[in-house]
């Protein structure tokens, strides 16, 4: 094999910086994926050649790159900077929008950079993740106290009982470690009748999402695949004399074989899940979401291991079992 002069990463960086900076706004404010795919792409090629580009022509050459994008690197080449780059960033609409779906991710807005109202302004633009997020915005800031938690719990597993008493259902996260308040919630859903190795069977988690719709609990949808719902919810007031939040609820229909790898995972904290891999790997173990499996002398990850607890995790990897609510780290 030739050995090849490795590309300079800051040759072109320029060029590359503004085609993802326009990348970015395409697919966050205009929602225009097939352009935004066209920067990426154009900022990939251009980021492996291994020359200082001197022109939109020379560019052009490399797959991926169009006369559009030759052109704005000529501009940028004679200027320093981009016209429509510059006007993008003047614009308070196109800001303030790239800032929400950078900061919200899908709806539960935590760090808002900009002012409440100038966002309901134009929120026509926004997609419907994000009007949620917006609609909500005030409740989702909110945790979620444990007790009230404790409701939702009850009420869960009483309508899963009733739906098919089959079901298993856990609420993971912060809730399962313990603590007193919580941002959202988190339920794994499995049953004995789904495994890695049977058909898919989503009307396992549409049966649910339907019937916590039906009675009223469900009352949003952001996404639902699947395995996987994302949503939001409500528990109904009943004698209290205040409405409780709306709260963002997911939930994940995860097959049997690989539950309790899930419930360990999304019980967490990060931080513990991070260290417990770590460990694995000193142990011979890659752990993820899904499977622990060995790993072989050349580092090749063999056949899941089997799993029917998450204590069956920790003896794996010869670590002492750890309850929930000493999963902060
Ligand atoms: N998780 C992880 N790594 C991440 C994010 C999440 O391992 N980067 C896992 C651990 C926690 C679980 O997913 C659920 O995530 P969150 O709901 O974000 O965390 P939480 O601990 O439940 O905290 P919160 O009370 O804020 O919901
Ligand atoms: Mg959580």
């Amino acid at each position: 094999m030739s050995k090849r002069k490795a590309p300079q990463e800051t040759l072109n960086e320029g060029i590359t910086d503004f085609l993802i900076e326009l990348a970015n706004y395409e697919k966050n404010v205009n929602r225009a994926i097939h352009k935004y795919n066209a920067y990426r792409k154009a900022a990939s090629v251009i980021a492996k050649y291994p020359e200082k580009i001197k022109s939109g022509a020379e560019a052009k050459k490399l797959d991926g790159v169009g006369a559009k994008i030759a052109e704005k690197i000529d501009e940028y080449l004679a200027t320093g900077k981009l016209r429509k780059l510059e006007k993008i960033r003047s614009d308070d609409t196109s800001s303030s929008i790239s800032l929400l779906t950078r900061v919200t991710g899908i709806g539960s807005p935590r760090f808002l950079l900009v002012p409440l109202a100038d966002l309901r302004k134009v929120e026509h633009k926004l997609n419907h993740h994000q009007k949620i997020g917006l609609k909500y915005f005030e409740d989702f800031e909110k945790r979620i106290p444990r007790v009230e938690m404790e409701k939702m719990e009850a009420l869960i597993h009483g309508e899963l009982k009733l739906l098919d008493s089959e079901y298993i259902g856990t609420i993971c996260g912060s809730y399962r470690r313990g603590a007193a308040s919580s941002g959202d919630i988190d339920i794994l859903l499995t049953h004995p009748s789904f495994t890695s190795q049977s058909e898919k069977q989503p009307r396992l988690l549409h049966a649910v999402v339907d019937h916590l719709e039906s009675v009223g609990f469900i009352t949003d949808t952001l996404s639902k695949g699947d395995t996987k719902f994302m949503g939001v919810c409500q528990l109904d007031r009943g004698e209290e004399e205040e409405e409780y939040p709306h709260r963002r609820i997911d939930i994940r229909l995860i097959p049997k074989d690989q539950y309790y790898c899930g419930v360990l995972y999304f019980t967490g904290s990060d931080i513990f899940n991070k260290n417990m891999r770590t460990h694995a790997l000193e142990k011979g173990f890659t752990l993820n979401e899904y499977t622990i499996r060995p790993l072989g002398v050349t580092g090749v990850a063999g056949e899941p291991l089997l799993v029917d607890s998450e204590k069956d995790i920790f003896d794996y990897i010869q670590w002492k079992y750890r309850e929930p609510k000493d999963r902060s780290e």
